[in-house]
């Protein structure tokens, strides 16, 4: 147990409820939002209906990882990271160690969790696999063990946390051996215990990193994924679930159910898949004017531009940035980097001309897959994967301060197409 981390929770967690109870008793009355119709099909999107102390995303700026900002903290390791998301700090050297020592030590996958993902079809997907493997573990729940024997509500979070860190512990181990066994028919390379998290994965996947920057580039990877706020499919998929008590195995699991999604995670793999037939289309190094109409066509046929577009940022994604400022730092020459490059300045001009997508900017999708493919990554069906580890952080650290805060289960109210009809009759009504 990273007893640091707990005992700093500990310290932390009768101030947050203390700021809750104050809110609620002096506000809980207060109305905050209207909603029209539209928000109410459209996804709920721009409904301020969800607490998140993690992190925020500012639409006219990007991710801040609790209002720090992402390009900030980038440098950081995900160690840190999952400390800052958990605490709200950012940790000393020896909460640092005592972290990343926590979750090294957690590090074995279980051989039976090997088992059951030998035991699926050659060409099961990278993500289910995940999935399943995180799934297969849930019998070792502290949470449930906790609950069954009557642990109060107030204590809960302790064995959530407990559990939080095996799977983190485990999840770079589990993903690093399903890209393995999936892919080159090999054996899971066993954890270094004496590596921090992103150089074990890093290790474990094992590719040729002569130089580190693949294990640099990965580490930068677990960074920038790690969380971006809680209505997003999947933080909000792992909130959800965790809001039943059920525990941490089950909402990570769904959690990266969701990740797995083209509009979402998935959409790494399907920008790379993009960019390697227009190169396949175009040769290398086509024209401006051959790539915008290539584009143009693109999406008149009926396509979304992955890497394109988001539901609530409105700029260029910071995290796009920073992987580009990573691709010159170390001066990768490469032709993917190129068109991703070039693209940028082509494709917010075409889908402001097609008029449809709120937001014609890159997001982060937009050049991660490619980083990986120039570092020998080829598989992007194993994308998402790396996306859903760095994720985790971010589930486990919202569905702890949840548990931390005690917030209920979730249960909005759904309403018929034939009442919103009324209600909107009767709202019309009422202003005439
Ligand atoms: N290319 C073409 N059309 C796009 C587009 C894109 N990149 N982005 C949005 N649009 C279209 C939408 O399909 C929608 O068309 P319809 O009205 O015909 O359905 C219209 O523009 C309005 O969409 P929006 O309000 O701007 O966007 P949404 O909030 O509905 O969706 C998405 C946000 C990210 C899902 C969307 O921009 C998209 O599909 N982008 C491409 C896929 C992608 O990059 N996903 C990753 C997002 C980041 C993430 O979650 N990573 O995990």
């Amino acid at each position: 147990m990273s007893t640091l981390l707990r005992q700093r929770l500990e310290t932390l967690a009768p101030q947050w409820q203390q700021q809750l109870h104050t809110l609620l008793s002096q506000h809980g009355n207060t109305p905050i939002a209207d909603i029209r119709i539209e928000q109410v099909i459209g996804g709920m999107r721009g409904v301020p209906a969800l607490l998140c102390e993690t992190s925020l995303v500012i639409p006219t700026e990007g991710l801040r990882i609790r209002n720090i900002p992402i390009t900030e903290i980038a440098d950081r390791t995900p160690e840190a990271i999952f400390w800052l998301l958990c605490t709200g700090e950012l940790p000393t050297a020896e909460e640092h160690d005592s972290l990343r020592q926590a979750l090294a030590e957690r590090a074995t996958v279980p051989e039976y969790v090997w088992n059951v993902l030998h035991a699926l079809p050659r060409d099961a997907h990278p993500m289910a696999m995940l999935s399943l493997g995180l799934l297969a573990m849930e019998q070792e729940s502290a949470f449930r063990r906790a609950f069954e024997e009557g642990a109060s509500r107030g204590e809960l979070w302790k064995a959530l946390l407990e559990d939080c860190l095996t799977l983190l512990g485990r999840i770079t181990t589990l993903a690093a051996g399903i890209y393995r066994i999936r892919f080159s028919n090999a054996d899971p390379i066993l954890p270094d215990l004496g590596l921090d998290w992103a150089s074990n994965f890093a290790r474990m996947l094992g590719l040729p990193d002569p130089t580190g920057q693949f294990r640099d580039l990965v580490r930068l990877y677990l960074v920038l994924h790690s969380d971006h706020e809680g209505g997003n499919v999947s933080a909000l998929t792992g909130y959800t679930v965790a809001s039943a008590l059920s525990d941490p195995f089950y909402a990570l699991s769904a959690g990266l159910n969701g990740l797995a999604g083209p509009l979402h995670g998935l959409a790494n793999q399907e920008c790379l898949r993009f960019l390697l037939q227009t190169l396949e289309a175009l040769g290398p190094q086509p024209s401006d004017d051959v790539l915008e109409q290539y584009v143009w066509n693109w999406i008149t046929s009926g396509h979304v531009i992955p890497g394109y577009g988001h539901a609530v940022l409105r700029v260029t994604d910071p995290r796009f940035t920073i992987f580009r400022q990573f691709a010159e730092r170390y001066h990768l020459q490469h032709e993917l980097i190129a068109l991703v490059n070039q693209l940028f300045q082509i494709v917010p001009r075409v889908l402001q001309r097609h008029g449809k997508a709120k937001n014609p900017w890159p997001n982060v999708d937009a050049i991660s897959g490619s980083l990986l493919y120039i570092y020998g990554m080829r598989e992007f069906e194993f994308y998402t994967v790396m996306f859903g580890v760095s994720r985790a952080l971010g589930i486990c650290a919202q569905i702890l301060v949840h548990r931390i805060l005690g917030t209920p289960i979730m249960r909005p109210k759904s309403l018929t197409l034939q009442e919103l009809e009324q209600m909107a009759r009767s709202t019309v009504a009422s202003h005439t």
